[in-house]
């Protein structure tokens, strides 16, 4: 019988964990550390629907810890993991258990969850009765095995484990029904006797899988146990099973016993504290009843909770008198590395960041672009141009100019299927390829002769202008060196069919800007290269090129520096690939619509030739 023969737990002792959970996992293995495990004890994790690995620290070094899908396959990987930690929520922590408890290899289940069906325990309590198995929980943290096992987050963080000499065992065992409650007697425990064995917080459901008598009885046995401290709480019978138990002389180590809640009796109505169980009934639930029931029984009962801990001091020193403890070898335990975030937090150590971000900041309350709150872009009513205008270039920039990367937004965001991008994006949309791979084909054909002559385009014009270049020894040295004036020329629009959206803008900049002297002396530039071919006209990414130039010297915001820096970094192409992200976008849709099939070029538009 499990039960029977006292221990649950040893220091080979490893578990399966269900759900996972990075932090109570990673304190087993701390904890592991921290009393010299050789193995983790945690041996699999289940996660339902995914398989692989978690990597978690094992002292120092990563470990890589099986993920399974399945708690049958869990089970049949790790034949020796006989205790089942089950993290699932309430809803599903009962079929999860009962799954567990009916595999083989599993011994030990315990159940963290607060709110299972009463009527789901009592069926788990009925199985592992009648097939040798013991489950702690529901509602519970779990237990600990001083020195060899721990269930996840019991007994907090390894400050207090460290604290309450958790890494070694003492001759105490306890077991109490709330487990917060039990991280205060591990501390109480470890001032007054030489520590805990095995603590066990049974859970405070109205139904524990296993109850305060069971684990006495199992403590009873256990030779290493000398003393055996009892925390209950009012509500329920479970403490009787206990007085039972001392009155039929089962139990032959003292018994330090205190159940909490008398205090309820001051209240004039029925009290429910935090437990589920904890509920003042009739009085021999009451925490009074059973606290004299218990000290008839011949258990070590203190007339208040505050003389506790004088009680288990008290019952320590006579069995040390007596000779009846072995003296704890006491060790030193390792120091447990500190996560990185950790010690950033608490200014031990710093560490080098791998990214510089000055534009946004999502750390806050809320998301700011270049400081600014979103809250603030919102209620100011600001548009798209200013969201560029921060984000971009890290400044508010004044209403005119952040209209005028709204216009150049409007009108770059299309010009008809014809053009390379659209053409593009539409042969991909119909070979059937989704919205982001049709939308990349187009944009792909952006470059230095399809709308990515902007920032060529600002290079040029502003190197000529600054230089004092006229417009024929600009032109006439890019031709000697082979090389087309980038923002001069269109495949349809002529001298005498100017491109609507060159003109628009022109108009916008001399109405608005300051000063449009690069726009003139692009507008120079085109008159002398139309004196040469009809269709070199200022083309639309001309026009953008030259007025930013105006944009950037004459809006004041930027330093001759920074504008370099803009220009030679190259900015502004960015504005037609975002621009035309929207049309092409829309040019996804538009076959689906209309034209199904994949589109293939005629023979008669290609020339075959050897
Ligand atoms: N020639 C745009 O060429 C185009 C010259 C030149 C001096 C020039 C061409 C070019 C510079 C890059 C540029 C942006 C490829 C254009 C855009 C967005 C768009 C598109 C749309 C939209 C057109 C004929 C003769 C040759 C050439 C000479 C041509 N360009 N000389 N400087 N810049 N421009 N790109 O019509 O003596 O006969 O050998 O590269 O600014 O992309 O709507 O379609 O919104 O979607 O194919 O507006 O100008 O002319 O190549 O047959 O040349 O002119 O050397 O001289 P074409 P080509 P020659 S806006």
């Amino acid at each position: 019988n499990v039960m029977a023969t006292g221990q649950l737990f040893s220091k080979t002792t490893q578990a399966l964990f269900y759900n996972y959970k990075q932090l109570p996992i990673q304190r087993m293995l701390d904890f592991d550390f921290l009393c010299g495990r050789e193995t983790p004890s945690v041996a699999g994790i289940i996660n339902p629907g995914s398989e692989g690995f978690q990597k978690l620290f094992f002292g120092q070094e990563e470990i890589a810890i099986p993920v399974h899908s399945t708690i049958e396959a869990a089970c049949a990987a790790h034949p020796k993991a006989d205790v089942f930690i089950n993290f699932a929520s309430f809803r599903s922590a009962a079929a999860s258990s009962m799954s567990a408890l009916k595999q083989p290899t599993i011994k030990v289940v315990a159940i963290i969850a607060e709110g299972v069906p009463e009527s789901d325990t009592k069926q788990l309590i009925a199985y592992a009765k009648a097939n040798n198995k013991v489950v702690i929980g529901p509602a519970t943290v779990g237990g600990i095995q001083a020195g060899a096992f721990k269930i996840g987050d019991t007994a907090g963080t390894i400050d207090n484990i460290i604290q309450c000499k958790l890494y070694r065992p003492g001759s105490v065992g306890f077991v109490s029904k709330s487990g917060g409650m039990s991280n205060e007697l591990y501390n109480t425990i470890a001032r007054v006797t030489d520590g805990i064995y095995e603590g066990i917080a049974i859970g405070g459901d109205v139904f524990p899988g296993s109850t305060l008598s069971d684990h006495v009885l199992r403590f009873n046995n256990i030779p290493q146990v000398k003393m055996i401290v009892v925390l209950g709480e009012l509500g329920g019978r479970d403490e009787y099973s206990l007085v039972e138990a001392l009155k039929q002389g089962k139990i032959n180590k003292p018994v330090v016993a205190w159940v909490s809640g008398t205090c309820a009796r001051l209240f004039k109505s029925e009290v429910q504290f935090g437990h589920a169980g904890a509920k003042s009934g009739g009085e021999m639930e009451s925490a009074q009843a059973k606290n004299q029931a218990l000290k008839e029984a011949g258990a070590v009962v203190p007339t208040s909770y505050e003389a506790f801990e004088s009680a288990i001091k008290e019952t320590f020193e006579k069995l040390a008198e007596a000779g009846k403890i072995t003296p704890v070898k006491e060790v030193t335990p390792p120091q447990i590395p500190e996560d990185l975030n950790t010690a950033i937090k608490s200014g031990k150590v710093r560490a080098p960041t791998h990214i510089i971000s000055t534009i946004s900041d999502d750390r806050g309350e809320e998301p700011t672009y270049a400081g600014v709150p979103m809250s603030s872009i919102v209620e100011q009513g600001l548009g798209v141009g200013d969201v560029i205008s921060l984000l971009w270039f890290k400044r508010s920039l004044p209403r005119y100019c952040t209209r005028f990367i709204e216009i150049c937004i409007m009108l770059c965001a299309d010009h008809g299927p014809c053009v390379s991008g659209a053409h593009n994006t539409i042969v991909t949309a119909r070979a059937g390829k989704d919205l982001v791979s049709s939308l990349v084909s187009g944009l792909l054909t952006i470059g230095p002769r399809f709308g990515g002559a902007i920032d060529d385009a600002a290079r040029y014009f502003k190197d000529a202008y600054d230089r004092g270049l006229t417009p024929y020894e600009f032109v006439e040295s890019m031709k000697k060196k082979g090389i087309r004036v980038p923002g001069i020329g269109h495949r349809i629009k002529r001298g005498d069919n100017r491109d609507k959206r060159v003109e628009l803008l022109q108009r916008f900049a001399r109405s608005n800007f300051p000063s449009v002297k690069y726009m003139e002396y692009a507008v120079e530039v085109e008159t002398y290269t139309l004196s040469k071919a009809n269709n070199l006209v200022l083309n639309v990414d001309g026009a953008i090129g030259s007025l930013f130039l105006d944009l950037l010297a004459g809006s004041g915001m930027f330093t001759k520096q920074e504008i370099d820096e803009i220009v030679e970094i190259g900015y502004l192409n960015g504005l037609f690939v975002l621009a035309r992200s929207i049309g092409l976008i829309g040019h996804t849709f538009r076959p689906k619509e209309t034209e199904a099939a994949t589109f293939t070029a005629t023979m008669e538009d290609v020339l075959y030739t050897k």
